[in-house]
């Protein structure tokens, strides 16, 4: 595949100051599709300092102007959305449906909305005798994963050049062509040279360079809660401003009311996208017993529709994870519940496969809140449920891990489940089917992050205050 041989860097590509390289896998048949520059400490700080030199004059561009090059940027997705979308099948392995219309749309959306949000948002308020400014925080250090190679790039970069930072991204070593094209797209909408750059290369050196970098003044990152709390840690010592959008354990409530199928259907869909690997997946499904076996019937059902393969096939609906050590985690917790005493009612750690790196669609019943499957994020298609006894119980179990992203109730009306979404501790519940909003914020309550993404307050998190009193 096409892929650039340097950094994006100043508003060129510049050839790396190192060897090193990065080996780009299909994960569908394993094979190298390109190989890109693994840029040192060295790349980083050039591109740290191309991002302080645009600053001055990026944070004084009137924001309708900025907001316009969003729009701008939106356009040329819009236009290259088939390209993007194969080369995220090519290196992710989602189907190409799910790279088309999530993996590409989604971003599209968000980068819309901040066309228009960047425009009106209020960048000056008064309260009382204080005329409040809200400034950019400076440059920006943004990490991203792989799992949404796109559309974690785009929940960083609009709000952030709304907001009048400059950038310098460091994406996950997996999925740096998507990565480069939309360096590429950045380039053709004509946003100034320096306001966003691009360093490939490793989490280690090259991301962990920007991190501790001083001339970087917030450091936004997704990925793992282990490597968030080393970033935390970095931005603690140096007092420097973070965001963390880290892993989740979402809880999928079914209340006794509910229309089970659809609860059930819907829930599996969620788990099986982009082959388990979303952050917010409703991984735990919490059933009342008295209509437990039924929906781990229907799930069973449910998940026999999803045929693994070639992701570009349309008889698809389940593509590869994302490298090999991601397969061997899962399948690893696969194993953990059996061993723990988990039912395995469709699925197993079995390749399905001789190549690529696939796991057929798991679900396992009588899952127990205690057990590592309900605890920990496995991060593959892997769908455990668990039975509660009454509304109380169900509570107790939703919220009983150390992680709070995502989340779904259903019920037999909206009241019903409002309420119950209230005493959630989670920063995102979909109330009987409620769709993805782009506009509302998004992060996590306790170890799931700090900070929100998206919206107004995806905006904030790129500002600092200052008061002028008069
Ligand atoms: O993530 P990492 P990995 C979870 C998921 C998955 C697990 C491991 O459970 O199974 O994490 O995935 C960069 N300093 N999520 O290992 O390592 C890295 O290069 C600075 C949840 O791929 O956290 C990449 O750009 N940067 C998640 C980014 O961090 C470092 C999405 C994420 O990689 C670094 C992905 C360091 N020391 C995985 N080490 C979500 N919240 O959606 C790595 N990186």
């Amino acid at each position: 595949m096409k892929a650039h041989d340097g950094m994006y860097i100043g508003g060129e590509w510049r050839p790396a100051a190192g060897t090193d390289r990065i080996e780009v896998v299909n994960p569908a048949d394993e094979q190298v599709i390109a190989t890109v520059p693994a840029g040192s400490a060295e790349d980083v700080d050039a591109a740290v300092h191309a991002a302080r030199a645009a600053l001055p004059g990026w944070a004084a561009t009137a924001p309708a102007e900025r907001a316009a090059l969003i729009g701008a940027l939106r356009d040329v997705l819009v236009a290259r959305k088939g390209e993007i979308a194969e080369t995220i099948t090519a290196e992710l392995g989602a189907t190409s449906g799910f790279s088309e219309n999530v993996h590409v749309g989604a971003p599209i959306a968000v980068a819309s909305s901040y066309a228009e949000l960047g425009a009106e948002y209020a960048f000056e308020e008064r309260i009382g005798n204080s005329t409040v400014l809200l400034e950019p925080v400076g440059v920006v250090g943004a990490i991203t994963p792989w799992n949404y190679p796109l559309h974690q790039v785009v929940a960083k970069v609009a709000p952030a050049l709304a907001a009048g930072c400059t950038l310098v991204l460091k994406p996950a070593e997996d999925t740096p062509l998507t990565a480069q094209l939309f360096a590429e797209a950045v380039h053709e909408a004509g946003v100034p040279a320096g306001v966003f750059n691009l360093v490939t290369g490793t989490g280690p050196v090259a991301g962990q360079a920007l991190a501790e970098h001083e001339g970087v003044d917030l450091v936004s990152f997704t990925g793992s809660t282990a490597v968030g709390r080393k970033i935390g840690a970095i931005a603690g010592a140096a007092v420097k401003r973070v965001a963390l959008e880290l892993g989740g354990k979402s809880a999928n409530v079914i209340l006794p009311g509910a229309d089970l199928p659809k609860a059930v259907a819907s829930g599996v869909a969620d788990v099986m996208s982009n082959s388990g690997q979303s952050c917010n997946a409703l991984t735990r499904m919490l059933v009342q017993r008295d209509q437990y076996e039924e929906a781990v019937s229907l799930a069973a059902a449910a998940v026999a529709k999803y045929p693994t393969g070639d992701p570009r096939d349309p008889g698809t609906r389940l593509g590869p994870v994302i490298n090999a050590k991601q397969r061997a985690r899962v399948r690893a917790y696969i194993d953990k519940g059996v061993e723990e005493g988990a039912r395995l009612v469709a699925g197993g750690s079995e390749a399905p496969h001789e190549h690529g790196y696939f796991v057929t669609p798991t679900v396992f019943a009588d899952v127990t809140p205690e057990m590592t499957i309900a605890q920990e994020e496995i991060f593959g298609p892997v769908l455990a449920i668990l039975p509660y006894e009454d509304e109380e119980d169900a509570l107790r179990i939703a919220n009983g891990t150390v992680y709070g992203l995502g989340g779904a109730v259903w019920a037999a009306d909206a009241e019903t489940a409002v309420a119950f979404a209230r005493r959630m501790d989670t920063g995102q519940v979909d109330i009987n089917g409620g769709r993805f909003n782009v506009r509302a914020p998004f992060g996590g309550y306790k170890q799931s992050g700090v900070g929100r993404e998206l919206g107004p307050h995806g905006l904030g998190e790129y500002l600092q205050t200052k008061s002028l009193q008069f």
